[in-house]
């Protein structure tokens, strides 16, 4: 007979994956060095060689959320462990909430309404804010999420310019080489990079400076793309004009810098998190486990495991 397939869970997963894995697998309560196969959901620790090493039957990792800078893709990829994530099904959500986001903060919606509820109304009108129009937004990173992004910019009748590793082939919109070239051209910059030691902290003191008095900052990408301390200066004393964050450095702390200033709009890591789209993504934790043990292959592996996930399950 053949060894039941053993997956764990590390984090808190949806009840839409513990149902999901429970109905195809023997899911366990810990990761232990029986498991042929884990789902990591927020919440849980680093996942690198040292977590994996004394998990010997360990095939698959399969990750909510298409950001997985909290798995060390290329040292599990050397392991001969595949790593998949949940693209696609969260693009065009976290598209919408960053427009949501970005208009929040230039048009200070949030405040409006606690001056609302606050009774200001009934004093005077809300002050004047500042506008959408006539800017020029710059994306960093222009992957699937940033492109969905900036066809919404587009629709709203903005110029979208972008920065990213490499110039896109598909796309009109106008290319910089250097993340500087691009806040030098724009006064928004929209953060949908992803995390990792080959981003942290690019958008510094200089950026910002860059970016000028009018400048506003959205990040829907990883709080660590931003120099969180350079941001908070450079909103104190006027360097930019606001900053719409639903990412931060140290999740779920934020600083207290941050909540007590007026012309920022602060979100708790919610771009992907409606009910459709979250359990669409729950849905492809499990289903790339499933896919996987039934030796199809997984269905969204990253990048650095696309070789090992082509050449299927061993045996
Ligand atoms: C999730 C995200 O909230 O997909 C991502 O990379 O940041 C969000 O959609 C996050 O992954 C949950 O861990």
């Amino acid at each position: 007979m053949t060894e039941p397939v053993k997956i764990a869970i590390a984090g808190n997963p949806t009840p839409l994956i513990v149902n999901g894995l429970k109905a195809a697998f023997d899911l366990r309560s810990e990761p232990g060095p029986d498991i042929h196969g884990l789902a990591v959901c927020f919440g849980g620790r680093r996942i690198d060689a040292g977590f994996v090493a004394p998990l010997a039957k360990l095939e698959v990792v399969s990750s909510f959320g298409v950001g997985y800078d909290h798995i060390d893709a290329a040292a599990l990829a050397e392991r001969g462990i595949v790593v998949t994530h949940t693209p696609d099904v969260l693009t065009e959500e976290v598209a919408d909430l960053t427009l949501g986001l970005l208009i929040a903060t230039v048009r200070r919606i949030p405040q409006a309404d606690r001056y609302l509820r606050a009774g200001g109304w009934l004093e005077r009108p809300y002050a004047l804010t500042s506008t959408l129009r006539n800017r020029k937004v710059g994306i960093l990173g222009l992957g699937r999420i940033g492109k969905a992004i900036a066809q919404r910019v587009q629709a709203f009748g903005l110029a979208v310019e972008y920065h990213g590793r490499h110039p896109q082939p598909d796309v009109a919109y106008r290319y910089h080489p250097t993340l500087l070239d691009l806040v030098h051209s724009c006064d928004v910059l929209v953060v949908a990079a992803s995390g990792g030691a080959e981003t942290k902290h690019i958008v510094n003191r200089e950026v910002l400076e860059a970016l000028g008095p009018e400048g506003i900052v959205v990040n829907i990408g990883r709080g660590s793309v931003i120099d969180e301390a350079a941001l908070i200066a450079a909103l104190r004393d006027g360097t930019i004009l606001g900053a719409g964050l639903d990412v931060f450095e140290d999740e779920p702390r934020v600083p207290a810098e941050l909540i007590a200033m007026e012309q920022v709009v602060l979100l708790p890591h919610v771009a992907s998190a409606s009910v459709h789209t979250r359990n669409a993504m729950g849905q492809l934790v499990v289903d790339n486990l499933v896919s996987w043990f039934a030796g199809k292959g997984a269905i969204t592996p990253v990048p650095e495991c696309r070789a090992l996930a082509a050449a299927r399950r061993p045996g």
